[in-house]
């Protein structure tokens, strides 16, 4: 048994992050990604946020493992040709280009379609039809268009995007879902389909929990949101809760031992319900487990803030991860704040392959985060990016199937 997505084939014209996040994961699953750059200049990325002169970026090998590069001017006559025939030979095409680029490079999905019905045609853009839909769109625009922004940060400041790439790599992993679903249904019917997602949609999908809220207002305050409890009034739209969870479990970020010179010395702290007798007694309240005011959940509500104060001062005397040791064991939700240093250097994410060293010919070794999802039967092994063009001679034999002759013409016109 090979890989899961073995025997597939992509044809990859994707760049920046969105489109390569989707098209790494497949890849990771085993499908021979085939990735169309332009000849003499490739996917931005390789030559942005440098950190070694003339040598790929992190930016773009961290997401553009397992997959084979062909530089290719699909403008040109030749160009056009090689890539008719890419479409007879893949399964899946991905793009994440701006609005009507594939139109004007000469292949509408009508075209496409024609050319091999089985084949999946798959695209990010950063709006779905309506009025934005012919805008070009990054990670923080769809961070705020999506409703991530107004509802991340703390109540009395401005609207905040998060370091999770919500819209970029969370639009990615939703389109890698939409093309995987599309080959199952295309086992049973012969036949490909088209996928799309809006970086928009994704990021309200995952914003789904304050759409929630945003119902929830009509009938009453948010009563697990802290202000609740500090006595300010809720306005129309879904605020922004600070470190709320959000959920039915209160929650908050509380100091820790250190915090006054450590930017991450804190630890994410629940107050679940079922242990609240623990934790009033590690807190040292243990009368709070009686006291009509604190016993129940209902009861805290209005006492959230003052509730986090009181662990806070528990917390203050306890480094992190010492918090997590002794929480643990009692039940209590917890975790650490960790920074991207502590996580590069953690044992246990190196074991499963989640954090993996890769050599690569130009830059040497280098730290990536591998594959998250875990399949039994198909292990993912990260494998370096490719150089700019590394496969192009040998995918035009092999896959486009052109002779010595032929391919040495398509180098002469510049066409690859
Ligand atoms: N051969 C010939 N031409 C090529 C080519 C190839 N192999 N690959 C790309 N091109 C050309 C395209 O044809 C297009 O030219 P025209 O506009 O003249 O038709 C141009 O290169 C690239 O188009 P672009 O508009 O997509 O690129 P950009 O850098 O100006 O914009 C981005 C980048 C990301 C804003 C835009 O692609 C976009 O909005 N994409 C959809 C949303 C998205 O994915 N955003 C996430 C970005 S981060 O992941």
């Amino acid at each position: 048994m090979g890989k899961a997505l073995e025997g597939i084939r992509v044809l990859d014209m994707t760049h920046v992050q969105s489109g390569p996040t989707c098209t790494q994961l497949l890849a990771w699953f085993g499908a021979d990604v085939i990735k169309i750059e332009r000849p003499g200049v490739g996917d931005a990325t390789r030559g942005q946020l440098r950190d070694i002169p003339n040598v790929d970026s992190l930016y773009f090998t961290m997401l553009n493992h397992n997959k084979r590069s062909l530089t290719l001017d699909t403008k040109s006559a030749i160009g056009k040709k090689i890539f008719t025939r890419l479409i007879e030979e893949c399964d899946v095409m991905v793009e994440n280009f701006a609005p009507g680029v594939i139109d004007r490079m000469g292949f509408p999905w009508e075209k496409i379609q024609e050319i091999n019905p089985r084949m999946i045609y798959a695209s990010v853009k950063g709006f779905g039809p309506g009025p934005y839909e012919d805008c070009k769109v990054y990670e923080n625009v769809a961070q705020c268009t999506g409703g991530a922004a107004s509802t991340t940060g703390f109540l009395d400041g401005p609207p905040t995007v998060t370091g999770a790439q919500i819209g970029d790599s969370g639009t990615g992993l939703h389109l890698a879902l939409g093309i995987v679903t599309a080959l199952y249904h295309r086992e049973r019917t012969g036949r490909g389909q088209r996928v799309e997602c809006a970086m928009q949609d994704a990021v309200l999908n995952l914003c789904r929990v304050k759409m929630r809220d945003q119902q929830r207002l009509a009938h009453g305050p948010l009563k697990e949101y802290s202000q609740y409890g500090q006595g300010i009034p809720f306005g129309e739209a879904t605020p922004r809760a600070g470190n709320d969870s959000g959920g039915g479990q209160p929650g908050w970020i509380l100091k820790c031992k250190g915090w006054e010179t450590d930017p991450n010395a804190y630890v994410y702290f629940i107050t679940q319900a079922a242990v609240w007798g623990s934790i009033c007694d590690l807190i040292g309240k243990p009368e709070w487990k009686t006291d009509p005011g604190y016993a129940t959940p209902d009861a805290r509500l209005d006492k959230i803030p003052h509730i986090f104060d009181v662990i806070e001062e528990w917390t203050k005397t306890l480094d992190k991860f010492e918090v997590m040791r002794i929480c643990n064991p009692l039940n209590i939700p917890c975790g650490p704040v960790l920074s991207m240093k502590e996580l590069a250097e953690e044992p246990s994410l190196r074991a499963t392959g989640t954090v993996v060293e890769v050599d690569h010919p130009t830059r040497g070794t280098y730290l990536t985060v591998g594959n998250p999802i875990k399949l039994s039967a198909s292990p993912s092994e990260v494998v370096r990016s490719p150089l700019l063009g590394e496969h192009t001679d040998e995918v035009l034999r092999t896959v486009v199937g052109l002779s010595d002759e032929e391919i040495a013409a398509a180098h002469q016109e510049g066409a690859v």
